[in-house]
């Protein structure tokens, strides 16, 4: 009996290398890659990044999407996406330590001030920074999901003061909790240091803008590992020049890679990283990925996306 087919979209650098790593794991799927899709009705499974605009409607059998990557907004970008197929996103301690690693990293080198330190490095500089406590630092979360806990954990073990938002309202020990678009202002005037762990729907995109930012404390930071479409460009450039915003660290672009030419590269008062935040190896990529469609098939899903949310 032939087995049912698993469609992988990535890369076209790593399709292969995609192919074979999750044939390895899936042996009772037959899995191909995007250009070698063979017949389309023999494909039950997809696993995607960024899959092209009405690929996937193509696939009229098609029982689950997994996203490769926790954030979804690269698949529901298709605006013809088959409906009524489950979306899966994959998730776990593998994605959210490393989540919770760069935003301890990041918060802290604006804690601490380092791109003060390192500009009187430039300068041979003997000149000390005096920092106060990390209890008298309150970082903002947007977003406490699966990345926005793992964070608020090292946060608080490094004796900061965690507050969040989120769209529903949320009890977690230690963090003070706003929420919706009520809840909002009141989240941002009390944020030092803010940092983007939303997801993308059309409630979130562009919410990184100019009055929000008018609403944080003058000398606030931005760190967003969301993604770029979060962040209006201009309403960021505008606010560190400004000095409304003393500075901010940037993840996820509207174009990635990152154009060489952009100002993002180049603002001194901004630190790109190249969407590393959470970036895992392919290797566990591909077992995640493979679990959440086994999980799947066994009638026992997980990670499946609520279409109303977006998230
Ligand atoms: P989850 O779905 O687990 O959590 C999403 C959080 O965002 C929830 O707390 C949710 O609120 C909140 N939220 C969603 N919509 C709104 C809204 N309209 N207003 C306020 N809060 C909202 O997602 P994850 O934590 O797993 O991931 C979040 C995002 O991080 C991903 O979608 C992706 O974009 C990004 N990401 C980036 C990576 C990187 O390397 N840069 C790696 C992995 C993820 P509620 O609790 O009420 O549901
Ligand atoms: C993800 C990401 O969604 O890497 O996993 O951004």
């Amino acid at each position: 009996m032939n087995r049912p087919a698993l469609i992988i979209h990535v890369p076209p650098a790593r399709a292969e290398w995609w192919r074979a790593t999750l044939q390895e794991l899936l042996p009772e799927l037959d899995c191909r890659s995007w250009d070698a899709a063979g017949d389309p009705a023999a494909i039950e499974y997809a696993a995607v990044w960024r899959p092209p605009a009405g690929g996937l409607r193509w696939f009229s059998n098609l029982r689950a999407i997994c996203s490769i990557g926790a954030g979804v907004d690269h698949v529901f970008a298709d605006p013809q996406l088959p409906p009524g197929v489950p979306i899966l996103r994959i998730s776990g301690p593998e994605l959210s330590q490393r989540m919770a690693e760069y935003v301890a990293l990041q918060v802290l080198r604006y804690h601490r001030r380092m791109p003060a330190l390192e500009e009187r490095q430039a300068r041979a500089a003997w000149e000390a920074v005096i920092t106060p406590l990390a209890s008298a630092r309150t970082v903002g979360l947007m977003g406490l999901g699966s990345m926005g806990r793992a964070a608020a954990r090292a946060l608080l073990a490094l004796g900061f003061r965690v507050c969040a938002w989120t769209r529903s309202a949320r009890t977690v020990e230690a963090i003070e909790n706003f929420h919706g678009r009520d809840g909002l202002p009141v989240f941002l005037a009390c944020t030092d240091i803010l940092v983007c762990l939303l997801p993308l729907t059309a409630e979130t995109s562009g919410i990184l803008n100019r009055e929000n930012f008018a609403t944080l404390p003058r000398g606030a930071y931005l760190i967003n590992a969301g993604r770029g479409e979060h962040l209006i460009d201009d309403d960021l450039i505008a606010a560190l020049d400004s000095g409304q915003l003393a500075g901010a660290t940037l993840d996820v672009f509207r174009t990635e890679p990152l154009p060489a030419e952009h100002r993002f590269w180049r603002h001194p008062k901004i630190t790109v990283t190249p969407h590393v935040a959470s970036l895992i190896d392919p290797l566990t990529g591909g077992r995640l990925v493979a679990e959440a469609i086994r999980a799947f098939r066994a009638g026992q899903p997980t990670g499946v996306v609520d279409p109303a949310r977006g998230y």
